[in-house]
C-alpha cells in the first residue's frame, strides 16, 4: 500500500513539474511576444512620427492637388529671388475722386504679388491727376509711378456721332433701367478702354499690361508672375472670369461682328480660334445657356476688369482693324457696347486658342463676383482669403462662362470627348 502511494506521488510530482515546466515556456513566450510586441510598436510609432514633417500641413513637398490649375507646378514654386522682370506695367484707368478705391486695389495688389516685383504702375486719366493723388498712389507703389492725360481726341465722342441718335439712345437704355445706360462719360470709358488704351504714348516701350481697376481686391498671394507666365508660354490675354453680358448693352453688335467677318476673311483662322466659346449653346453638364441671346452670340465674355494682356497684339493690324469696324456703326454710343464684349469677340476670332490663359490660381472680386480656388492646400499655400462655397463665387454657377471656356477654348480638354 505504502508502495503504491509512494509511486503515485512520484507520478504527481512529474506531471506538476511538467505542467510548471509548461507554464514556464508560456510565460516566457508570452513576455517574448510582449516585448516584441513593444519593439514593433515602437518602430511603428517611430515610422509615422518620421514621416508627420512631411505629410503634414507644413506644405513643404508638393502634394496631389484636387485643383483645376493648369499649372503643372502649382505648389512648387520655391519663394525667388525675383530679378528678372517682364516688360509690363500695371495699369489704372481712374478718376480722381476714387483715390480711396484706388489705393486699396493697389495695396491688395502689391501685398499679393507686386511687392516682390516692383513693376511701374501706369495710371490714365481724361482729366490732369491732382496732387493728392499721385501722392498717394506713390506713396503705396513699390515700383516706379507715372501719370498721363488722355488727349481729348482719344476719349471724347467723335463728332461723326448723330447727337439725336445718341441721345435718343441714352434714354432708352435709362428708361429700361440699365446700369450706366444714362451716361455719356461711361459710354466714352468703354470705347477707350476697347480701341485706345494701347494707343497711349506712355505704354508705347511696354510689352504687357495687367488692368487695374479702383475698388478690386485679390485674395490669394500670386504663385507665379502673370506677366513671365504670358511671356514664356506664348499667351496674349489672360483672364479670370467670364460671365454673361446684358444684351440690351448690345443689341447689334453681332450683326456688325458678322459683317467684320464676311469682310475680313483673311485676319481671321476659324480653325485655330476661339470663335466656338462665344457661339456655343449646347448643354454643359446639366446647365443649358441661362440667358437666351437673340443672335448666334451666346453672350460669354472675359470681364475685362481684370485683364492681363500683349500690347502688341492689341496695337497689331488686326485688333485695330477690328476695333475700326465696329467704331464705325457708332455703337459705342448708340448702344453701350462694354470694352468686355469687344475685346472677348476680338481675341476669340483673332487669336489662336492657345494664346488666351485662364489664371486659375488668382483669387479676385470686383463687386459683385469672385473667384477662388477651391483646392484646399493651394488655398493656405497662396494665403488666401476667400471662401469656394460663397454665393459671389461665379467659377461654375451658371450665369459663368468658364465652363464654355473649358470645352470650346484651350481649357478642360475631358469636356471636349
Ligand atoms: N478717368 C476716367 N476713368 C473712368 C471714367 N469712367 C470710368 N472710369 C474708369 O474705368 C474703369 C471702369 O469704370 P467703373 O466705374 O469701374 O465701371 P464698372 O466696373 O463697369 O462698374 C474704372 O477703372 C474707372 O475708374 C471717367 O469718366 N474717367
Ligand atoms: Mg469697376
Amino acid at each position: 500500500m505504502r508502495r503504491a502511494y509512494l509511486i503515485l506521488g512520484a507520478l504527481l510530482g512529474v506531471v506538476s513539474i511538467l505542467k510548471l515546466q509548461s507554464l514556464l515556456q508560456a510565460g516566457r513566450s508570452c513576455y517574448k511576444r510582449h516585448s516584441l510586441d513593444g519593439y514593433y510598436m515602437k518602430r511603428s510609432r517611430g515610422a509615422t512620427t518620421k514621416y508627420d514633417f512631411d505629410r503634414g500641413r507644413n506644405l513643404i513637398k508638393p502634394l496631389k492637388l484636387s485643383t483645376n490649375t493648369y499649372d503643372d507646378n502649382a505648389l512648387d514654386h520655391e519663394s525667388e529671388i525675383h530679378t528678372q522682370k517682364e516688360n509690363a506695367t500695371l495699369l489704372m484707368l481712374v478718376r480722381n475722386w476714387e483715390i480711396a478705391g484706388a489705393l486699396r486695389s493697389m495695396r491688395s495688389l502689391e501685398d499679393r504679388f507686386n511687392q516682390d516685383y516692383h513693376y511701374d504702375w501706369t495710371f490714365l486719366n481724361d482729366v490732369p491727376f491732382d496732387n493728392e493723388f499721385i501722392e498717394a498712389t506713390t506713396a503705396m507703389a513699390s515700383g516706379k509711378t507715372q501719370y498721363a492725360l488722355i488727349p481729348p481726341e482719344d476719349w471724347d465722342r467723335p463728332t461723326w456721332i448723330d447727337e439725336k441718335r445718341f441721345e435718343r439712345g441714352l434714354q432708352l437704355l435709362e428708361d429700361k433701367g440699365v446700369l450706366y445706360g444714362g451716361s455719356k462719360s461711361y459710354r466714352n470709358m468703354c470705347r477707350f478702354n476697347s480701341g485706345y488704351f494701347f494707343r497711349q504714348k506712355i505704354l508705347d516701350s511696354y510689352d504687357y499690361y495687367f488692368r487695374v481697376e479702383p475698388d478690386v481686391e485679390y485674395f490669394c498671394d500670386f504663385p507665379y508672375d502673370p506677366f513671365k507666365v504670358m511671356r514664356e508660354k506664348n499667351k496674349k490675354y489672360g483672364f479670370v472670369i467670364s460671365l454673361h453680358e446684358y444684351e440690351d448693352t448690345i443689341p447689334t453688335l453681332w450683326d456688325a461682328i458678322e459683317e467684320y467677318m464676311e469682310e475680313n476673311k483673311d485676319d481671321i483662322d476659324m480653325e485655330n480660334n476661339s470663335y466656338k466659346f462665344v457661339t456655343d449653346c449646347s448643354m454643359i453638364g446639366k446647365y443649358g445657356p441661362i440667358v437666351n441671346s437673340n443672335s448666334d452670340y451666346n453672350l460669354c465674355h472675359f470681364w475685362s476688369n481684370f485683364e492681363v494682356g500683349d500690347l502688341n497684339f492689341f496695337r497689331g493690324e488686326r485688333y485695330r482693324r477690328f476695333f475700326e469696324y465696329l467704331d464705325s456703326k457708332g455703337g459705342f454710343y448708340y448702344e453701350r457696347w462694354g470694352d468686355a464684349p469687344v475685346h472677348s469677340i476680338g481675341v476669340s476670332l483673332l487669336l489662336n486658342r492657345d494664346e488666351i490663359i485662364h489664371f486659375d490660381e488668382l483669387g479676385y472680386t470686383h463687386v459683385p463676383f469672385t473667384t477662388c480656388p477651391s483646392a484646399y492646400y493651394l488655398k493656405l499655400q497662396q494665403r488666401c482669403q476667400c471662401n469656394s462655397d460663397d454665393e459671389s463665387n461665379i467659377d461654375i454657377s451658371p450665369n459663368s462662362c468658364l465652363m464654355r471656356w473649358w470645352k470650346n477654348g484651350s481649357g478642360k480638354f475631358f469636356l471636349k470627348i
